[in-house]
């Protein structure tokens, strides 16, 4: 049977799956030379130097839709297939991007921990929140997960804008400066992917203009907003509210962003439920038992599209 590094965890069905068509080996235990596929997620990556060692390498297959932990360029160049799980998770990552919206409007964690601690009873009612309804809300990075975002939206009655580097085909209004659809906006979701082009566009700037009522979502990678800039602007009234799904060093948190009452954290858990991850599990596998039967692959990242 053709050899599989596993990089990072699978789930039981998964493995099933892969132990009827390969040999699984762990990273504690392979020979670089014997490996021709790779099972890796979004988070794991596969690093440069390891792809380097896989003299027979064929096709990787990640474990989620952004991809910005594998140089997909470099494994293009040797003929190597990349392969994610785009549109399968939309739903559920537009559904995260949603709760974090509202739970930010209606100050979810802070009524939660009202009517929890009693305070409810000896000191009346909790003061009053924002109404999530009619605000206008900029989407930065319009693509699958974005118009989903777009679209789950539709019952609040946003006011839908979007910054991306190319106009899209859609009926929002365009802006190619994102400083300045910030300016215009309530509301900022982040749903673009991680990599050098993205890294810190959400800078000082961005934040100064969305301002002290402005709420920023953030359901891409930690990259995409600096981190540092955002506390900043949180702790001193610059910027409203976050609602984080992603952060630069993640699983580590800040304690900073944690001690502040204004965000609502979440622990990457966008595409994490049970029918979503099973729908990713399904659809990484695929592409690998594909791959062996005829050397295609049903989801290719686009640098690899054309192998
Ligand atoms: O810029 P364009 O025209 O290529 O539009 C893409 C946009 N985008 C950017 N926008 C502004 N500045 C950039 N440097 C930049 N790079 C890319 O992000 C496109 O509208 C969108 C990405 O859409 P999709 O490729 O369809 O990705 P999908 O499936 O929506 O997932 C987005 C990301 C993943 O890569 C994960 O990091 C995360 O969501 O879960």
């Amino acid at each position: 049977m053709p050899d599989l590094l596993q990089i990072g965890g699978i789930t039981d069905d998964m493995r099933t799956r892969l132990e009827a068509a390969f040999t699984i080996h762990q990273l504690d235990n392979f020979k670089p030379d014997e490996i021709t596929h790779v099972i890796t997620n979004g988070h794991d990556g596969l690093n440069a130097d390891l792809m380097a060692s896989l003299t027979n390498l064929q096709a990787v297959s990640a474990y989620g839709v952004g991809y910005d932990a594998i140089d997909a360029n470099a494994a293009a160049a040797r003929g190597i297939k990349v392969t994610h799980t785009p549109n399968v998770l939309n739903q559920e990552v537009a559904t995260t991007a949603v709760l974090l919206y509202l739970a930010c409007y209606r100050e979810l964690l802070r009524d939660d921990a009202y009517a929890r601690s009693g305070d409810w009873e000896s000191s009346g009612a909790s003061a009053l929140t924002r109404s999530a309804d009619n605000q206008t809300i900029g989407i930065l990075g319009l693509g699958r997960i974005g118009q989903a975002i777009a679209d789950k939206l539709a019952p609040w009655n946003p006011t839908i804008v979007y910054h991306t580097r190319t106009k899209k085909d859609v009926a929002y209004t365009y802006y190619d400066n994102l400083v300045d659809m910030a300016r215009d906006c309530d509301v900022v979701i982040c749903i673009t992917p991680g990599g050098a082009s993205t890294n810190k566009i959400v800078n000082a700037e961005v934040m100064n203009a969305l301002g002290p009522k402005g709420t920023l979502i953030n359901v891409s990678r930690g990259s995409v907003v600096d981190e540092a800039a955002m506390i900043d602007a949180l702790s001193t009234g610059k910027l409203g509210w976050a609602g984080l799904d992603v952060f630069e060093g993640e699983p580590h948190v800040p304690p900073a962003l944690r001690a502040l009452s204004n965000t609502v954290l979440l622990p990457h858990v966008g595409s994490a439920t049970v029918e979503t991850r099973a729908a990713m599990g399904d659809l990484t596998v695929d592409n690998l038992l594909q791959h062996l039967k005829d050397g295609t692959v049903i989801s290719a990242v686009p640098e690899c599209a054309h192998l």
